[in-house]
């Protein structure tokens, strides 16, 4: 085994690789960008070598740095995670003209599979089920709507030098055959600098199902089962599970071969996946194998209790396999949910931003969580906006998901736009709980998926109120401790407290509703009035921001992260995100900027700060209130200017008085 390797990765693959080098004993170096300086896999190595900027292709891409930093720090090996250069045939050359052994595949095995068009002709040769198609060299337009034709329709046009769903064409009839070619081969020329297509009979409502193979450099393999992978967006893996449900031995044992058979036929040494396009009938053809770790292996290692990295370790290091294909077995299902910096209600766009509050799930034997982003991290565009895998493993795929749906509902992130409610409800669809997959799920549960917006329940108001009401307290009850003034009433510990005896109001936003709750002090609990019906509160803060709450005799827990004036209300595995409307700060509802300004409470006038008929800026103070003892003042709510004040310094305001007659700039 070696005693040092490099880690040519970020993120969650990188900590991954490093938890199993340090329990074999191995030293790992970290490499990393100067936007990583601080990341989790820098801190968990034993040793970092910055090898350039943020930008992908200046660091994690640079080749040369790498190697170097390899040289450097004295690593054996490389491993190059997945992404990045991991499938790049250029670099394991590199490595093994330099020194390191590249954890991975020969490099023959990374270019034979690396053309999507050769690959199959490989695979056909090596006796491995293929689509029925075209995959030669004839290129001519006439030639191949030929061959469409004697395939029959529909056909898939595809880029040879593609993947992952780019530069394809689907065909339905031979009237649309030579426009779908002349566009597909324009794409693939942009895209891949390479205008090669092949032809294949398309499969409607097919499944993803790849199969993990293990080679070694004795020229044994074995597979390790199957993973679906079949619920997917837009080609991008959004749930993987093992095994796939209604996969029979006899299939299996026949996709196992079939693999096995594929692996040879290059050989492949290390971890590789062959992936499988299945036919509604269950037939299975090979799509293109990819000759890496993938970020799905941990479903395998769910099922098979095995640790994928440290077979590639024992691999790259010259060990035989450590299992033949007899000693595997598939104890139990795995499923795997990825979590990701999106927002599924702005077509997934990635969220950049700060993880203000990141608290994944605990983890035990069944709950895995595998990622690279702690607490305070940033999502940046230069990367990939994974955030973590959540994986669990259940006796019956019904467990899983059951313990998949647990761990979501208490997965809390804030900070960043996320999926993490997306998947809840993808897990909870009838059509994926029923197991009924193919890669065309998440668009047809689209309703299911996309729900509109239900109202916020009246717990979460609760639960909102109640945490501000208890960090005031809190605050005052550390207050007093500060002090050393022994008359100061933040001393009194008989039930003197803050606002006692005033009945007061916190009013919270949440997209076109608000709410006013009326806050009474009744002994150590709270009365807190939400809709005209009055609920006794009471409850503690815990670490991470915990609510334990009692609201009327009922207990509740809920987590409410403060980010600005919001307050994310996890319950119940939703989150609600609430808006702290100050009174400090009041624009008046309902009439908006472009009305008057109104009182946030009963109380007087006690000054005007601005002049009827001056330009303001936004923000600017124009009033002072009086109200429950305190003052508040109403600022301007954007630039504009004050027409007039509607009550005299002196008077009385009602609750909802409109206070000022303001104009905004426009
Ligand atoms: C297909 C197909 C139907 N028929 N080939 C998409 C990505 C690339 N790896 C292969 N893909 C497909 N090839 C034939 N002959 C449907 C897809 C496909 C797909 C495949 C796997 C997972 C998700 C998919 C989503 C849409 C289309």
């Amino acid at each position: 085994m070696f005693d040092t390797v490099l880690i040519a990765n970020r993120g969650e693959i990188a900590c991954r690789v490093i938890r199993t080098a340090r329990r074999l004993g191995v030293r790992t170096v970290a490499v990393y960008s100067e936007a990583d300086a601080t990341a989790r896999h820098v801190r968990l190595a034993d040793a970092a070598v910055c090898i350039g900027p943020a930008a992908a292709r200046e660091s994690y891409l640079n080749i040369e740095r790498i190697i170097a930093a390899a040289t450097a720090t004295g690593a054996q090996a490389i491993h190059p995670g997945y992404g990045f250069l991991a499938e790049n045939a250029d670099f394991a050359e590199a490595c093994a003209a330099a020194g390191p052994v590249f954890v991975g595949p020969p490099v023959a095995a990374i270019r034979a599979m690396g053309s999507k068009s050769a690959a199959k002709n490989l695979m056909a040769r090596a006796g491995v089920p293929l689509v029925p198609g075209y995959h030669g060299d004839n290129q001519d337009a006439g030639f191949l709507a030929d061959e469409a034709a004697r395939i029959g329709w529909p056909v898939l046009i595809k880029a040879s030098a593609g993947g992952g769903g780019k530069g394809m064409r689907i065909v339905r009839g031979a009237g649309e055959f030579a426009d779908a070619l002349a566009s597909c081969k324009r794409e693939a020329a942009a895209g891949f600098g390479d205008d090669r297509v092949l032809v294949e009979k398309y499969l409607e409502r097919p499944r993803h199902i790849e199969m993990q193979v293990f080679g070694d450099a004795q020229g044994h393999a074995v597979h390790l089962f199957e993973r679906d992978c079949s619920v997917q967006r837009r080609h991008q893996k959004v749930l993987e599970e093992a095994p796939a449900p209604g996969m029979t031995a006899e299939r299996r044992a026949a996709m196992g071969k079939a693999a096995v058979d594929a692996a040879r036929a290059v050989g492949y040494v290390g971890a590789g996946t062959v992936e499988f396009i299945v036919d509604a009938g269950g037939d299975f053809h090979f799509m293109e194998m990819n000759t890496r770790l993938q970020v799905e292996h941990p479903v395998t290692e769910m099922i098979t209790g095995l640790d994928l990295v440290e077979w590639q370790l024992r691999v790259a290091a010259g060990e035989p396999l450590p299992l033949t294909q007899e000693q595997l077995a598939i104890r139990g299902h795995a499923v795997e949910a990825r979590i990701y910096a999106e927002d599924p209600d702005k077509g997934f766009l990635p969220s950049t931003g700060r993880l203000l509050h990141l608290a994944p799930p605990a983890e035990s034997l069944q709950v895995r969580v595998d990622t690279g982003a702690e607490e305070g991290d940033a999502i940046t565009p230069h990367y990939d906006p994974m955030i973590a895998k959540l994986i669990v493993h259940g006796e019956t795929r019904e467990r899983a998901c059951a313990l998949l749906l647990q761990a979501l509902a208490q997965y809390r992130v804030v900070g960043v736009a996320n999926n993490v409610e997306f998947l809840s409800r993808l897990v909870a669809c009838p059509a994926f709980a029923q197991a009924d997959l193919d890669t065309g799920l998440i668009e047809r549960q689209h309703g299911f998926l996309f729900p509109q917006h239900a109202a916020v329940p009246r717990e979460a108001w609760l639960a909102a109120a109640l945490a501000e009401l208890l960090r005031e307290q809190a605050a005052a009850d550390s207050a007093a401790q500060d002090t050393a003034d022994p008359h100061s009433p933040w001393h009194r510990r008989d039930g003197w407290r803050v606002n006692l005896g005033v009945s007061r109001r916190l009013t919270f936003r949440c997209g076109e509703t608000t709410k006013a709750l009326g806050v009474s002090y009744v002994g150590n609990a709270y009365r807190l009035d939400v809709d005209r019906q009055a609920t006794l509160a009471s409850g503690e803060m815990l670490p991470g921001s915990q609510l334990r709450a009692d609201f009327g005799g009922s207990r509740s827990a809920a987590t409410v992260v403060v980010a600005g004036e919001k307050r994310h209300v996890f319950l119940h595995g939703r989150c609600f995100v609430l808006a702290a409307v100050d009174p400090l700060y009041h624009a008046g509802e309902g009439g908006g900027a472009e009305g008057g300004l109104t009182a946030p409470m009963p109380g007087k006038v006690i000054a005007l700060v601005a002049s009827a008929g001056v330009k303001v800026d936004k923000g600017a103070p124009l009033l002072i209130l009086e109200a429950m003892k305190m003052e508040h003042t109403i600022c301007a709510p954007s630039a504009g200017t004050v027409k007039s004040f509607r009550y005299a310094v002196g008077e009385q305001v009602a609750d909802g008085a409109e206070l000022v007659e303001f104009e905004a700039a426009r």
